[in-house]
């Protein structure tokens, strides 16, 4: 079988922001949050993230515990999680972390003003480890063609809105390569699969392996995720298209919607956002919605 690829460009909308507060230079013929929704990238060739002189020492995979990799803050809560260093390193780094956190929320902001009453932030993370040649069981890895679904954190249909900025100071690109649209996906994953429990899902909930209640919606993006990961065939031929994002660049994805692998790169962040369904410009376009009319049944 041969791979196809699609044209670059209908896959990243490129656009010319270089300050996170704005302006926004953009030939586009729709807006920014068409694009997204449709299942594109956003992509901010020259947009930046510094870091004063001081920081620059954080980029170093020693700044992270081994088992974690990433450096993570909650802004809502102001918690650090799995960075090593002196108190006064911790102290730097969080307020490194915050910054990222409202750059990127000024961007969003800026760009997708439609949302800006209906977003919840996520977690912000900072990520200097090198992610080619780790050895993580499939599920984990990263490296596999994905749309984004996680055991313990169920959105219950919300999307992951996610804004990534490369920050290697050695010229390296973020490797990722690029899949099918979601509806490929969910036609080629969806059938056949294991029988959602609600009292299963209940229980993890009781015994706190999920922090929220796995819904159908859940169980089924949980189960095509790790399939896609599982299979090698699929990773291999299916449709997908190589990006190198390069440093200094920032871009914007929905990674449940948006099939994508990261390949290799080092020194990246990462803040998450969600939002309900019914904030979307057009919810049909939403994971549930599609899964939904695919299954011939109702996920939520
Ligand atoms: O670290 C990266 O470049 C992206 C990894 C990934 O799949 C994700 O964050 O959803
Ligand atoms: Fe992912």
């Amino acid at each position: 079988m041969t791979r196809h690829e699609r044209d670059i460009g209908e896959i990243l909308e490129t656009l010319d922001v270089i300050a996170w507060d704005g302006p926004v230079l953009t030939n586009m013929s729709g807006s920014p949050v068409d694009a997204l929704e449709d299942g594109k990238v956003l992509y901010l060739p020259r947009l930046g993230f510094g870091l004063s002189a001081g920081e620059t020492r954080f980029l170093s995979p020693a700044m992270a515990d081994a088992a974690a990799k990433n450096v993570s803050y909650h802004p809502p809560s102001d918690a650090l999680k799995h960075a090593l260093g002196s108190a006064e390193d911790l102290a730097a780094m969080k307020a490194m972390l915050r910054r990222y956190h409202e750059h990127a929320l000024a961007l969003v902001r800026l760009l997708l003003p439609q949302y800006a009453d209906s977003l919840e932030i996520g977690r912000t993370s900072f990520r200097p480890a090198e992610i080619a040649g780790r050895r993580l069981s499939a599920k984990r890895d990263d490296t596999r063609l994905h749309v984004d679904a996680f055991p313990s954190a169920p959105t219950g249909g919300k999307r992951i809105l996610r804004v990534f900025t490369n920050v290697n100071p050695d010229g390296k690109g973020r490797d990722w390569r690029l899949g099918e649209r979601f509806e490929e996906v969910a036609l080629a994953f969806s059938g056949k699969l294991p029988p959602y429990s609600r009292a299963r899902a209940r229980f993890l909930n009781t015994i706190g392996a999920t922090k929220a209640f796995r819904t159908a919606y859940d169980h089924t993006m949980l189960n095509i995720h790790d399939r896609m990961k599982a299979d090698d065939e699929y990773q291999r031929a299916a449709e997908q298209n190589a990006f190198s994002f390069p440093p200094g660049s920032t871009w914007i994805v929905y990674t449940d919607r948006v099939s994508h692998a990261a390949m290799a790169g080092q020194h990246l962040f990462e803040q998450t956002f969600y939002l309900p369904v019914k904030a979307m410009a057009d919810p049909a376009r939403a994971p549930l919605r599609i899964l939904e009319r695919v299954m011939g049944r109702a996920l939520a």
